[in-house]
């Protein structure tokens, strides 16, 4: 097989690229391990930022997005006893959107599909070879059959644990990683949000966050130590706690409860690998970093990465010009390095450490986030109106 641009990964990054390079006029393949029904119904991130809408609007993927998306002002961000609205709309005139990445993914399967885009599932083995050269290529095989598929530039999306990241060699990386000392227990409940936006509880206890995923769906999470076993946390365990953390003091309010339809643990870490390019092969998305859930950035970056991409890929491909592909990783890198700073600072400032010291500078942050003008207005800039570009 041989096509222009070879994609490992039909998440979220690889599916978008291939939408956006098809728009202009460049061929691509899908590569991509798991079943498309497995890659649909994975439960991940729920926040669309405003760029994010933007972009996706524009490649004619807003329909769903525009009758099913819940469009938020902001968020309430919550010490006990004490909840505060940051109006992202008033402090930088851009809202954020709560469309769940199923729902993204959703849109995407059905659009590649309706332009007859090949995707190659159940793709075991996947390997990139030959990258330094003008002939890349990536084998893998399927029904045990080995595969070929040459292509003028590999993409890889393939997450953190694909062959792409680890194909650039030890001598040519660098890699950047922190693992926090907690974790998140996730579950989605059929209950209606008691919440109109998503509420970022501190709480001694540990944090806990109420999001959403419709008028009828609810996603909450709380902060538990590392190897929590999920099987440890009964659903009663789970209301109570969730009650607890995000407003037994809070006057008039209380949390609904409903049915858990599903629940995981999720271990939360930063990572970055540089360059983002290594010869013929670029990577983007999770393949090339990892951000902590708190500032709702893995999706968003996985998006703001491919907008850099394919115009980059397009130029290089129809054009023979260089340039855009040779600034791909600098230009990408400028808004990882951001979001995973605020991804990092968001997580510090709401998680209980263990440090008492650490507590109270946490308490002051949040108290300046929510009576400085100044402050808010930082937090909304990176929560939601950071430009796809930056730098
Ligand atoms: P994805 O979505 O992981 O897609 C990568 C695709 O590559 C495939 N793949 C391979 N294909 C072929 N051969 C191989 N050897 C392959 N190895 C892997 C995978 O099957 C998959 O289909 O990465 P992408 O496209 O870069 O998109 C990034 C986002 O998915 C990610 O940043 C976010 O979902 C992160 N994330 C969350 N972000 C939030 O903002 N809010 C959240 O609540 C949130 N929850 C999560 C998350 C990530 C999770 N992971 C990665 C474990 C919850 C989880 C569980
Ligand atoms: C979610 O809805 O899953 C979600 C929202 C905001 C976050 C993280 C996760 O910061």
């Amino acid at each position: 097989m041989r096509t222009q641009v070879a994609i490992i990964g039909a998440g979220p990054a690889g599916m978008l690229l291939s939408h956006l390079l098809a728009a202009d006029g460049v061929d691509s393949v899908i590569v991509e391990a798991r079943t498309e029904q497995y890659v649909l119904s994975r439960i991940r991130a729920g926040i669309l930022e405003h760029s994010s809408v933007e972009l996706l609007r524009s490649a004619g993927l807003g329909d769903r997005l525009s009758h099913k998306g819940i469009e938020h002002r902001g968020i309430y961000l919550q010490t006990p006893g004490e909840r505060h609205h940051l109006d992202f709309v008033d402090l930088v005139g851009r809202s954020v959107w709560v469309y769940g990445q199923t729902e993204v993914q959703k849109d995407l399967v059905a659009a590649r599909r309706a332009a007859d885009q090949q995707i190659i599932y159940q793709a075991a083995d996947a390997a990139v070879h030959d990258i330094t050269t003008d002939r890349p290529y990536v084998t893998f095989t399927v029904d045990g059959k080995a595969q070929r598929l040459d292509a003028e530039v590999i993409a890889g999306c393939d997450g953190s644990f694909g062959p792409s990241r680890a194909a650039v060699p030890q001598t040519v990386k660098q890699v950047w990683e922190k693992i926090y000392p907690y974790s998140w227990l996730g579950v989605l409940a059929d209950v209606a949000p008691s919440t109109d936006e998503l509420i970022y509880a501190w709480h001694p206890d540990g944090f806990a966050m109420h999001s959403m995923r419709s008028q009828t769906v609810s996603r909450l999470y709380l902060q538990v130590p590392n190897d929590t076993d999920v099987k440890s946390w009964s659903h009663e365990r789970i209301w109570e706690a969730l009650s607890t953390r995000l407003g037994a003091s809070i006057d008039g309010w209380s949390l609904q409860a409903g049915p858990i339809t599903e629940s995981s643990v999720l271990p939360m870490r930063s990572y970055v690998q540089t360059p983002m390019r290594h010869g013929k092969l670029f990577l983007a998305g999770d393949a090339a970093h990892i951000v902590p859930p708190t500032g709702a950035k893995g999706l968003n970056l996985a998006i703001a990465d491919v907008s850099v991409l394919a115009p980059a890929l397009t130029a290089l491909i129809k054009k023979n010009d260089p340039t855009l592909a040779d600034d791909y990783s600098h230009t990408a890198l400028q808004r990882v390095w951001r979001c995973t700073h605020f991804s990092w600072w968001m997580t510090s400032m709401l998680h209980i450490s263990g440090d008492p010291f650490d507590a109270q500078l946490q308490q002051s942050q949040l108290r300046w986030v929510s009576s400085s003008r100044a402050a808010a207005t930082g937090l909304a800039e990176n929560y939601a109106g950071l430009p796809l570009h930056i730098g």
